[in-house]
């Protein structure tokens, strides 16, 4: 297909403006097919940024500069005409201010280069719930991500000819070539010229200076979470950084589960999980984000937007995560800045393999024990989804699945409980608005450091995060609805010694069975000040060694740690001043009392 194919006017004006400010050499429409994926790659291997790996098939490993290798929260803006509108959480520019420095920065960037045209679905491409963007980018990378990471094909230009809206991407590595100049392996820009912006009224993103992950890709983050959770504020429904998961129980009856955690904080881990109590099984939805809406029976149905996993590949083995590693494994996966031993196997921190010697993702030489990280901390993988060994079969189907529970969590050392219920959803709601978590290296910035994330959103919720926590509580008020409930989980609690009080990962199911049975109304529950707790006995700890004493720091309530919390949570809303709603108040001067 060519430029001159393109006959939708919008669309054709919206792609000249750029192709005009951006003078690629050469522009190329990307159809999903895959000997146009597999030409691209054999280019990037040409080009000496991919290198072809022998196992596992049709795999490649790729490092990026040592500048660009997470989301730059710093650099990320909302571009709302009012700043109030982006909220106190987000980083804000004038639209029209940075519009204009854009018709700067982009004039010529793409020389050298190629305009890729990636035309992609959010969703299965005929869902209802599904919505489609274009990507304009300068990255052979991006487009091979994006290749696994959503649904590219030609058919989103039909739609978008028959009237569908389109969510329109740019994005530039921000490093054009002079005539004649070498290309370097990672093309980007220095870190005070990278600009991940979001015009959410005009439904834009415009990203430039970045290739890494949520900064380039920019069906995710960019559109799935942040441009999507405005319209989903906008048409009544909800955009959220969640995993899906289904969940059998012995006697084969399904519930669906949707769980908020903050980057690199275990929703890959759970939603492939293996359970280690007999007879529950666990199926794959969705790794990261999940689109809600209500269907006619008043219960909120889930898709996965994605396509494809983008996984943190450090802590990821066999015995941690079984099925992420099947994934990738299987091949047509994208290794980024992990290490790479000497017979070309890729590797990162507790991988199953011990190599002795390999070279790092920095390209440095590196042997077992000399105290360095082999792997960046966010080193991923890009692997598709459908190769997944437990993906649920209703994974792609385009209604949806009916959302049981919510589980909101995150990294947190102390205070906070394996696992406790909300009382009602509004309590769920303040619950989502209080989360807090240490800091991953998921995000550039300073690692282990408590910050709230609410509802794991903090750095992609496109509008005012007091009129987005207004937003949950419309939704526990819609007519007829049958709302989920909400729970607050905590895989990381940490004796003073810093080892994990729990276990995690496969004996999570065991609080997924205790959520299970909850929302089936056959589990006990004690009643106390911070929420519903497991009742004596009624969480399945059989054959685990969780010495009584850790027990009763995971399932009891550290009342002189939450009242010390609460000052926190305190400063944490006056900074939503007047756009916060006034139950979440409420909700925590009943927690006050409740504490006593
Ligand atoms: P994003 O892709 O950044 O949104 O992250 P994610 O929430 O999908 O996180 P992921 O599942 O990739 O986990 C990140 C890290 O947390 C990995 O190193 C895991 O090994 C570790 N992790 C996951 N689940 C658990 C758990 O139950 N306990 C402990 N201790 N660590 C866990
Ligand atoms: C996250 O940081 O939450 C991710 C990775 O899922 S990225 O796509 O880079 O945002
Ligand atoms: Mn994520």
């Amino acid at each position: 297909m060519q430029l001159s194919d393109i006959k939708n006017p919008t669309l054709k004006a919206w792609l000249q403006t750029w192709i005009d400010l951006c003078t690629p050499d050469n522009v190329m429409i990307c159809d999903g097919s895959q000997a146009q994926y597999d030409d691209l790659a054999n280019q990037m291997v040409k080009a000496g940024s991919f290198i072809k790996l022998d196992e596992p098939v049709n795999s490649y490993f790729v490092r990026s500069d040592p500048g660009d290798v997470a989301r730059v929260e710093g650099r990320t803006y909302i571009c709302s005409r009012k700043k109030e509108d982006a909220g106190p959480t987000n980083n804000w520019k004038d639209p029209v201010e940075m519009k204009a420095e854009f018709n700067q920065l982009f004039k010529g960037a793409m020389k050298g280069r190629t305009l890729y045209i990636i035309p992609f679905s959010m969703g299965p491409i005929e869902s209802p719930i599904a919505k489609y963007g274009i990507e304009i980018t300068d990255s052979a990378y991006v487009v091979i991500n994006m290749c696994i990471m959503t649904r590219v094909g030609l058919e989103v230009f039909n739609k978008i000819d028959k009237g569908a809206e389109f969510v329109k991407c740019v994005h530039s590595v921000g490093a054009p070539l002079a005539d004649g100049q070498a290309d370097v392996p990672w093309p980007c820009a220095p870190m005070d010229n990278k600009y991940i912006t979001h015009f959410p009224e005009t439904r834009e993103i415009i990203s430039f200076g970045s290739g890494y992950g949520g900064n380039a890709l920019l069906g995710k983050k960019c559109f799935a979470l942040r441009i999507a959770s405005v319209q989903a504020r906008d048409e009544g429904w909800l955009a959220e950084h969640m995993l899906i998961l289904k969940l059998t129980n012995p006697a084969g009856v399904v519930r669906y589960i949707a769980a908020a955690f903050p980057s690199a904080c275990g929703k890959t881990n759970l939603a492939m999980m293996e359970p280690t109590i007999p007879g529950w099984k666990v199926e794959t939805i969705g790794d990261d984000i999940a689109w809600m809406k209500f269907g006619e029976d008043g219960q909120l149905y889930a898709i996965n937007p994605e396509n494809g996993f983008f996984g943190v590949a450090p802590g990821t083995s066999m015995h941690s995560n079984p099925n992420a590693m099947r994934t990738v494994n299987r091949g047509n996966s994208i290794f980024t800045n992990a290490a790479i031993t000497i017979d070309g196997k890729v590797w990162w921190e507790d991988h199953d393999a011990n190599p002795e010697f390999l070279i790092d993702w920095l390209r440095r030489p590196w042997s077992k024990g000399c105290g360095r990280k082999a792997a960046h901390p966010n080193a991923r993988f890009t692997t598709p989804a459908a190769q997944c060994p437990v993906i649920a079969p209703e994974w792609e189907d385009p209604k949806g699945v009916p959302i049981s529970a919510f589980l909101f969590g995150g990294r947190r050392k102390t205070v906070v409980p394996l696992v406790n219920e909300a009382l009602d959803w509004e309590h769920g709601v303040f619950m989502g608005a209080t989360m807090a978590s240490e800091m991953t290296a998921a995000a550039v910035g300073v690692l282990g450091q408590l910050r709230f994330d609410p509802f794991a959103m903090l750095p992609f919720c496109g509008y005012n995060m007091g009129d987005y926590f207004k937003h949950w509580l419309k939704i526990g008020a819609y007519k007829g609805a049958k709302l989920p409930k909400i729970y607050y989980v905590n895989w990381f609690r940490k004796n003073d010694d810093g080892k994990w009080l729990w276990p995690g990962y496969g004996e999570n199911s065991r609080v997924l069975k205790w959520i299970f049975e909850r929302c089936e109304g056959t589990a006990a529950c004690k009643q106390t000040a911070i929420g519903n707790l497991p009742a004596e006995g009624s969480l399945d700890l059989k054959g685990l060694k969780v010495p009584a004493e850790d027990q009763a720091l995971l399932l009891g309530v550290d009342t002189e740690g939450w009242k010390a919390l609460l000052p926190q949570i305190e400063d944490h809303f006056a900074k939503f001043g007047d756009r916060l709603p006034a139950e979440l108040h409420k909700q925590l001067e009943a927690l006050k009392k409740r504490l006593g």
